[in-house]
């Protein structure tokens, strides 16, 4: 089974979105093996965007990104990755389809809602950035099978 990382961004805080964002996910088959609501301070911020490092929005995402608190946690499920960045929708809500967390919900692409790692390498390295091994739960769910 596969992991990502997904985080409710400051705005989602912000304007209490946070249930909502986590039912998308939920309602999608993901499971939730790690939650914490945390602020993330300067540091992780610029490690976890590191490869946007040098883009002009890098330093007001990451502004953006230390703005508030946030919501992180860790998703499980086969092809989770992909299924996590479908239940989001495009970077920019104007170009994400309605029915997505950011269709639905954002009209910014600075102000976007969700975060959800790319790839197997990015979650790996988002996970690990965010979680201690002991904050993410393994367990058994018996609806299993009625979703894969
Ligand atoms: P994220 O990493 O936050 O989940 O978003 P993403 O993969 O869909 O998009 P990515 O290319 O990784 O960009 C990271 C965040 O930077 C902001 N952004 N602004 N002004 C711009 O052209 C621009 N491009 C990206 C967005 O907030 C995006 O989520
Ligand atoms: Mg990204």
């Amino acid at each position: 089974m596969e992991r990502t990382f997904v985080m409710v961004k400051p705005d989602g805080v912000q304007r209490g979105l946070v249930a909502k964002v986590i039912n998308s996910f939920e309602q999608k088959g993901c499971k939730l093996v790690a939650l914490k609501m945390m602020k993330i301070d300067r540091e992780l911020a610029e490690k976890h965007y590191g490869e946007h490092k040098g883009k002009p929005f890098f330093t007001p995402l990451v502004d953006y990104i230390i703005s508030g608190p946030v919501v992180a946690m860790v998703l499980e499920g086969k092809d989770v990755i992909t299924a996590a960045r479908n239940v989001m929708g495009a970077t920019n809500p104007l170009q994400a389809a309605i029915g997505t967390i950011r269709g639905d919900y954002g009209m910014d692409i600075g102000r976007n809602v969700v975060h959800g790692s790319d790839s197997p390498a990015s979650a790996q390295r988002e996970i690990n950035l965010f979680f201690l091994p002991e904050e993410i739960t393994e367990w058994s769910r018996t609806l299993e099978t009625w979703i894969f």
